[in-house]
Order: C-alpha cells, then structure tokens, then sequence
C-alpha cells in the first residue's frame, strides 16, 4: 500500500518532509501510534522500545524523566529508534523566547542532536519556533514543531480563542509540522480539523481504549474515534508502557488507529 493512496488528501496537501516520512511510516507499520515512552529507567525503556517498535510509527520522550539518564546511554537508545524506523519526538513544551529556547535545545541533553519533532506552546509569540529552527540548524540538522492548540487535561487554559490564533500562526510556518489537540474529545477535535485545514497534522495525546477520567486530571478518548475526528497520530502512554503485554496492547493501537484511517478515507 503507497503512503499516498491511504493518506490521500493529507499526503497531496503536506507541507513538510517530515510530515510525509511520518505518514510513509506510518503506512509501512499499518499503524499511526506515537509511543510515550515515559518510563524512569534506561532499562525500562530499552525493554519498552523493544518490545513495540513494530507497531508504532513514532517515539515520543521526556528525557527529563529518566533516572539514570547519561549521554551514552541515550545515543544507544535513540539509535535503536533510528533503526526501528521511528521519528523522535521529545516532548518538552518548550515556551520561553525564541533565543532561551534556541539555548534550550542544546544544555546536558542535547534535544537538537537527536530530536525529529518537538513540541511548543506559543504563548510567548510565534519567535519560539524560530528559536528552535535555528538550534537544530545550528548542529546541522533538521527538525518539526507541534505546537500546543489544545491539551487533553481537564480544565487547561488552552481557550478556543487561544487555539485559533496558534492555529492562525502555526499554519503559516514552514517550520510547524503541525498542532496538538485533545484526543479526549472527538467534537472539539472536530473544530480543530477544520480550523487547521489539510496542511497540517494533528497528533492527539489523551487516548486509551479505556475512555474517560485518568490520573490526575488526565481525560481519554477512544483511538479510532480521535482519527476519524482528524487526528493524524495517536499519542498513546500508559495504554502500552502500563499494560501486561505491552506489545498487544501496541498492535491493538495500531489496529484502532490504522482501521480509523482506512474509513476516514474509505
Ligand atoms: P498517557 O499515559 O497516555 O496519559 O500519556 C500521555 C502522554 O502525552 C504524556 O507523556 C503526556 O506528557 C503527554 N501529553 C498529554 O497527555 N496531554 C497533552 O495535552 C500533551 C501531552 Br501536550
């Protein structure tokens, strides 16, 4: 199956390069799961990634998490994603002005080295994606921005108004692979998808095959239903790294997202 067949209208529209490697990915792996790897150990995460990799089309961190984190440590892990085909995606919200951020991306964990894809809020104005930009250029290497439109927390102060003028600016930025929205809630995804357009991806966190209430004001969504709403991507934590096989649970996801994508387009 060709990337540009299941993905239709979205590959043709695509701006970004990164964009349609993740959509060839995707299509290869049959699956459009973004794993959060947030676990605390480097053995944990070596396990996890190991285990799942087949299914999932990205690999999302928090290096901020880990315990015994060290520089070699990291290089093997990132290059065992490398090999799995997967982009890495840190998850660092950055938010400060475009040259602390650029800054930001350097320090003990090097996220420009090693990072495909991170993510921003923009409200200290849209000069935090350049900031970034220029951090991956300044090593030589190139990188995408999602930025923040929504979250899946409860009572985030992410407002509609708010989110439209992320999108507004977003959209227009060769540097934004596109935005965050809340895969909790399928209607305001909705709204979302049509704010944003075709041009852009959507990677939804907040999604469990368990809908409703999580920790701490986590809230969930089912996967199918957030990519029949728009969703591009499906950003799935503790559905895979908490699960008892999390390799089942990977190619379960991957199933309920890849099943969405075929009717959306069907
Ligand atoms: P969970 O275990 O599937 O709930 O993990 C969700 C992950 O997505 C976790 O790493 C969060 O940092 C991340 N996340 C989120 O949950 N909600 C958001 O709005 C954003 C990120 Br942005």
């Amino acid at each position: 199956m060709e990337a540009a067949d299941v993905w239709g209208v979205r590959w043709q529209k695509a701006d970004s390069p990164m964009a349609r490697r993740f959509m060839e990915v995707s299509t290869a792996k049959q699956s459009l799961v973004c794993l959060a790897a947030d676990r605390t150990t480097m053995s944990g995460l070596f396990d996890l990634l190991g285990a799942v990799s087949p299914y999932v089309a990205a690999l999302k961190t928090h290096v901020d998490l880990v315990e015994d984190w060290s520089p070699e440590g990291w290089t093997k892990f990132c290059e065992m994603a490398n090999e799995a085909n997967l982009l890495i995606f840190e998850d660092r919200k950055f938010a400060d002005i475009g040259k602390i951020s650029r800054r930001q991306m350097g320090g003990i964990y090097d996220i420009r080295s090693w990072s495909d894809l991170v993510t921003a809020h923009l409200i200290s104005g849209p000069d935090v994606v350049d900031g970034l930009q220029t951090a991956w250029s300044d090593v030589n290497r190139t990188g995408s921005v999602l930025l923040l439109a929504q979250m899946s927390s409860r009572g985030n102060l992410l407002h509609p108004a708010y989110t439209e003028e992320v999108v507004r600016l977003g959209k227009e930025h060769p540097g934004v692979l596109g935005f965050i929205g809340n895969g909790s809630q399928p209607s305001s995804l909705k709204s979302l998808r049509d704010m944003v357009g075709e041009s852009k991806m959507i990677w939804t966190p907040g999604v469990n095959i368990q809908t409703g209430d999580g920790e701490m004001g986590q809230r969930y969504g089912d996967p199918t239903e957030a990519v029949l709403a728009g969703a591009d991507c499906i950003i799935v934590g503790s559905g895979i790294h908490m699960a008892e096989h999390p390799e089942k649970a990977a190619a379960m996801y991957a199933e309920a997202s890849w099943k969405g994508l075929l009717q959306r387009n069907g």
